[in-house]
């Protein structure tokens, strides 16, 4: 129940449809066996078993008398596809496709061609025939032409060998146990199928936080175990990344630094890379997590992120491998009382006078905001500042601050805003999108990362509807322009039932979940009112005195940042122009940032017309009513999905709808004590 997630094979019911994907689909021919190509035969083969009733045969690229179904890539000898596929050719990046129908001709069967420039590709066109079928489209005219929007569709597993993951709300890792690789890669393989089916071409799978038995990593010691994850995921094209210890030659290495200037140290990584790419030929690369948190980096030497970043490009170079450097790095021992220091320029004023500075092969990853993953912030000024170095955008699939897959957050739109916006670095259109792609400034490398929201749940994500988050980062990732109720749709259909009331209601459902999180909890992108270190349920004091540079400063008078260029930490300054002066100024400031970036009275009046103070009640009344009406809307499709499931979902909302009431009793009764303003309409305030 929900263990097939977005891979859910249901025979076709109707017949004529079903016989119709059968002739169609009675053979498979692949243009060569590569490993990749054969797991596009195989999974074919299988979806098409579950859903016709039928084995398809597998036969010979020559073969002409039967329909069937053929995958391969340009330019492996078949002149027939070089030629069918023709001009198209120019449409698609190395890792696009082409799908065509052709219908009998010139004395041959039909065919569908799904041919890509790389094996990669055929096997994402692959799987698109799939999806076409599991929806139960027609497939006797298809053209369709397909090329990922970004190049790195990147996956960070935060999980810890020790079995834990690190916000994980899915049960524990699927990779380790106990300080060791599972045995059984059974589970792994499952997780490579629905990445890669959604696009997903490089994944890390260790924690960015490396302690110590994951140091080991990179050692001889697990190289022979690396090496058989890598082929597992490899066979569904799938690089394999490894976050590393940036004091590694210390932990590991015996030698007395990790100084990046050092040459015994830099001596040290380039062995470190020679192995791994001995043992793992297709090896991707280390992602970096320095100098943030209490991580160790290169600040300790007096260096800096580019000296550090460098440093490991020179050892992976040879290799072609990748360093992925994060940039979210700032002080965590932050004094409550001081008022200069904000969190939130942190990133962009370490990083920003490096630009230009790091090797071709860094990429800086990026928080979609400035602060962490709360469930409204601004865009990260870094989008827009960095011109002259590889970016990727991360996002966060794990619910760490939006309900931690107890409450219902699909996150697809909020990451549709993020895209979208324009930072104005070059006028008009320099969207996240175009520059996170690489677009923008013409960067070799570009893309998006996200941290997993998978355990070993039976469902995946703890919550069975958080699926459509992890679908909805994949199909995304590949193509930013799809929008997010196609997604929605695509998932519904593909996972639950392609019957269109339940498609309407658990559309619905999704769509409006991540407005109704918002209402209820911290208001108008303040963020972080959670309880410190697990981040769940409401504390509006919680994170108020700490060290961690998140304050909402709330007195008796009124709340929110001022992060003006005129009064407050200037962090408005880090945008271009007009964002730079639409956030500085109080009047222009969109609503749902007020507090984000501007301090206020409880009475100030919002564009809406309502007072701060009301605004808070109403939404926190409204959100949690809404929050119960998901249940009702849910309870409409009971019947027309798996029962089991059903339940399981059922009592998630509920215990959604129980908690979405004491945040709104936590924050309404925080206000009203503070403000002394009551509420309009004389609602119940405790
Ligand atoms: O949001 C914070 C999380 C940490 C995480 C860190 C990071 C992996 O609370 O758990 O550490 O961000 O992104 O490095």
């Amino acid at each position: 129940m929900g263990n097939e997630a977005w891979l859910r094979y249901q025979e076709v019911e109707n017949e004529s449809l079903r016989e119709s994907y059968q002739t169609r689909c009675s053979a498979i021919a692949i243009t060569e066996r590569t490993n990749i190509l054969c797991t596009a035969e195989k999974e074919l083969k299988e979806a098409l078993l579950a859903m016709t009733g039928h084995s398809p045969d597998i036969v010979a690229i020559q073969h002409h008398q039967v329909p069937r179904v053929i995958i391969g890539v340009l330019g492996s000898g078949d002149a027939e596809i070089d030629r069918e596929v023709g001009a198209e050719a120019e449409l698609i990046g190395i890792e696009g496709y082409v799908i065509r129908s052709l219908n009998g001709r010139a004395g041959d069967s039909d065919r569908i061609l799904i041919v890509g420039k790389s094996d990669r590709g055929a096997l994402y066109g692959t799987f698109h025939l799939i999806r076409l079928i599991q929806m139960r489209e027609p497939i006797e005219e298809l053209h369709i032409i397909e090329t990922p929007a970004n190049g790195l569709r990147m996956i960070n597993q935060w999980d810890n060998m020790d079995g834990s993951i690190e916000r994980g709300y899915a049960g524990e890792s699927i990779f380790y146990r106990n300080n060791r690789f599972v045995e059984n890669f059974n589970r792994i393989r499952e997780y490579a199928r629905l990445l890669s089916s959604v696009g997903i071409n490089a994944i890390s799978i260790n924690n960015v936080n490396v302690h110590r038995e994951e140091t080991k990593l990179i050692t001889a010691e697990y190289e022979e175990t690396l090496k058989k994850v890598a082929d597992v995921f490899g066979a569904y094209g799938i690089q394999l990344f490894l976050s590393i210890n940036f004091a590694s030659p210390i932990v590991i290495g015996g030698l007395p630094t990790a100084d990046p200037l050092e040459p015994s140290v830099r001596e040290w990584w380039a062995e470190r890379a020679t192995d791994l790419y001995l043992a793992i030929p297709n090896f991707g690369g280390f992602l970096v997590k320095a100098d943030s948190e209490f991580r160790p980096g290169p600040f300790t030497y007096g260096r800096n992120h580019a000296d550090g970043a460098n440093m490991l490009a020179e050892a992976l170079a040879p290799h072609g491998g990748l360093v992925i450097w994060r940039c979210f790095v700032y002080n965590c021992l932050q004094d409550w009382r001081d008022r200069s220091t904000d969190r939130a320029k942190a990133a962009y004023d370490h990083f920003m006078p490096l630009d230009g500075r790091f090797a071709d092969n860094v990429i800086l990853q990026i928080k979609n905001g400035p602060m962490d993953f709360q469930v409204r912030e601004p865009v990260s000024p870094l989008f827009g500042g960095l011109s002259r170095t590889n970016q990727i955008l991360e996002l966060q699939i794990t619910q760490e601050y939006t309900g931690q897959q107890k409450h219902l957050c699909y996150l697809v739109p909020q990451w549709k805003e993020i895209l979208d916006n324009d930072t104005y670095a070059v006028g008009e259109g320099a969207t996240v999108t175009e520059i996170a792609k690489g677009a923008t400034w013409g960067r070799p490398y570009g893309g998006i990362a996200a941290v997993s929201n998978i355990g070993n749940d039976a469902c995946w994500t703890g919550h069975p509807l958080a699926q459509a988050n992890l679908y909805g980062y994949g199909r995304l990732t590949w193509s930013t322009s799809l929008s997010a109720e196609r997604i929605t749709s695509e998932w519904i259909r593909l996972s639950l039932s392609c019957d269109r009331a339940v498609e309407e209601v658990v559309s619905s459902i999704l769509m409006k979940s991540w407005g109704i999180y918002e209402s209820y909890t911290a208001p108008l992108g303040v963020g972080w009112m959670v309880n410190p270190n697990h981040h769940y349920g409401p504390n509006v004091d919680g994170y108020e005195y700490s060290k961690w540079g998140t304050y909402h400063f709330a007195d008796h008078r009124g709340i929110g940042v001022d992060r003006t260029i005129e009064t407050g930490t200037g962090y408005t300054a880090q945008y271009h122009s007009p964002l730079r002066e639409i956030y500085n100024s109080l009047e222009s400031c969109p609503d749902e940032l007020l507090l984000f970036f501007h301090h206020v009275p409880y009475t100030h009046v919002l564009h809406s017309g309502k007072t701060v103070i009301q605004h808070i009640y109403d939404t926190h009344f409204e959100g949690a009513q809404a929050a119960a009406a998901l249940l009702d809307d849910w309870r409409s499709v009971r019947g027309k999905v798996n029962e089991e499931y059903f339940e399981l979902v059922a009592s998630r909302l509920l215990e959604q709808l129980e908690h979405a009431k004491e945040w709104r009793d936590m924050i309404n009764t925080y206000f009203y004590r503070k403000s002394g303003i009551a509420d309009l309409q004389d609602r119940l305030i405790y």
